[in-house]
């Protein structure tokens, strides 16, 4: 209890929400409903400085530290444990923009801005901040690095990791490092940042990033494709890649029971094509000008691929309203899955070149040995991404599914963990799928920077 109250001082007033209180439930739950934890206390530090302060008093008194921001991840990274002895640090009053340096195409934020924010901090300078995804009005650039968020715009611009070039971090034993680099080349000694870029706050906590912008995609070109499948989406790939090049921002695929569920349970969308079809790809492409963005290119290119069957149909979005719609139909997929429920969630990766090959062999197998499930995979195939997501027959064993996805993706050398990360979720599949060797050096990080276990502890390793 003494400990509480140093706490709630060092946060002062208005820094602070009681653990027991009924405003705790949005901090203690993930927004999957998949893991309900506990916390002594939300604590909601304003500035780094406090941060660290914080950390101290907790590294002394052994007590637990789980960060959060937007709380959107997947993975239950930013859920306390059912004890209730941990608090939650919560960076969400540290939303500043510390500046847009417009010369050098940077901007440089604390943890707790929104990713939305962050966006339009850079558009007004006529700037393109461009990581991108279905949670950006409500996560954070804290929690977006801290987990290496992707999204969809990874083809073109890359991870949360590769647009970041400086970092500032609280460490459990109470130094802040400042790495505030705005710097596009400086090799001088280990790059530290990106030990904590991915890591989940397990090493130490993210209070503010400089991070790259790029010439705003002025015009784009969107447009929504019907296919027969997986595999047709990879070889399509090739063919946007080969016309648009460099101008390609974005490629997502949808099996077709994942539009349906969107069109069935979300208000508002409409379909943008006469019929139903087994699968769908949202092609984006972006430049400064119309005819950087591919606007000749592309019907003459749809025309050629619809002639030579690659695809069964297809639309080039009139308008803004237009592309919204198709954007939606996206974005709302993970939520009409959430209405419907019952779906086991997988987030894994693979080449390109085994990508149609483990989809193909997937269905095999789902077909013979659990009968009735509906696969309703979609993700960033641009990127080798899928959200493997699959509803089981009642009664399917969904343990021995998930290992048996993850053993066909081993087999077709991709990764159990492409963008959500561990979490909770995926502790076991971390010590299944990396080497000893591996595994020791990141235990060997760990105890280096946060020797007393209080950095998200029982996250990513035990
Ligand atoms: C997305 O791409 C997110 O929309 C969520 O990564 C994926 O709900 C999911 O499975
Ligand atoms: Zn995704």
């Amino acid at each position: 209890m003494a400990d509480i109250q140093t706490i709630k001082r060092i946060c002062g007033d208005g820094g602070w929400v009681d653990g027991g209180g009924a405003g705790a439930a949005a901090f203690t739950v993930d927004q999957r409903e998949k893991f309900h934890g506990r916390a002594a206390l939300i604590a909601m530090p304003g500035s780094a400085a406090e941060v660290a302060a914080v950390l101290r008093h907790c590294n002394a008194r052994g007590i637990g530290v789980v960060p959060q921001g937007g709380n959107t991840g997947m993975a239950g990274g930013a859920t306390p444990s059912a004890g209730g002895g941990q608090i939650i640090l919560h960076l969400g009053r540290m939303n500043r923009i510390r500046e847009v340096d417009r010369a050098n195409f940077t901007v440089s934020a604390e943890a707790g801005c929104v990713l939305a924010a962050v966006q339009e901090a850079a558009q007004r300078a006529g700037l393109l901040f461009p990581l991108a995804m279905g949670s950006q009005g409500s996560c954070m650039i804290g929690g977006a690095l801290s987990t290496n968020a992707g999204g969809v715009r990874v083809l073109r611009y890359g991870n949360a990791r590769e647009l970041t070039l400086g970092l500032e971090v609280a460490l459990a034993d109470g130094r802040v490092l400042d790495g505030m680099n705005k710097l596009r080349k400086s090799n001088s000694g280990y790059d530290w940042k990106q030990w904590f870029i991915g890591a989940e706050g397990t090493l130490g906590v993210v209070t503010a990033a400089v991070l790259r912008l790029f010439p705003d995609e002025t015009h784009a070109r969107t447009c929504w494709l019907a296919l027969g499948g997986a595999g047709d989406a990879v070889r399509l790939f090739g063919d946007f890649r080969d016309a648009l090049g460099g101008a390609l921002s974005c490629f997502e695929f949808m099996e077709g029971e994942c539009v349906a569920q969107v069109l069935r349970t979300i208000p508002g969308v409409r379909n943008p094509l006469v019929k139903n079809y087994p699968a769908y790809v949202l092609v984006q492409s972006g430049a400064q000008s119309a005819a950087a963005a591919g606007g000749e290119i592309l019907p003459a290119l749809l025309a050629r691929l619809l002639d030579e069957k690659k695809i069964l149909d297809a639309t080039i979005a009139a308008g803004e309203a237009q592309a919204a719609n198709l954007w939606k139909i996206r974005e709302a997929i993970p939520e009409a899955e959430k209405k419907r429920g019952g779906y086991v969630k997988h987030d894994i990766s693979l080449p390109l070149s085994t990508l149609a090959d483990f989809m193909a062999e997937s269905r095999r197998w789902i077909a013979q040995d659990f009968p009735g499930a509906v696969t309703a995979a979609f993700g960033h195939v641009g990127d080798g991404n899928l959200h493997f997501n699959v509803r089981l027959p009642s009664g399917a064993d969904a343990g021995a599914f998930t290992e048996k996805v993850y053993a066909e993706v081993h087999a077709h050398g991709g990764s159990f963990s492409a963008e959500h990360g561990i979490g909770q979720l995926r502790k076991k599949e971390l010590l299944a799928f990396k080497s000893a060797g591996e595994i020791a050096l990141m235990r060997r990080l760990k105890e280096t920077l946060d020797p007393n276990n209080i950095m998200n502890p029982g996250k990513v390793l035990d």
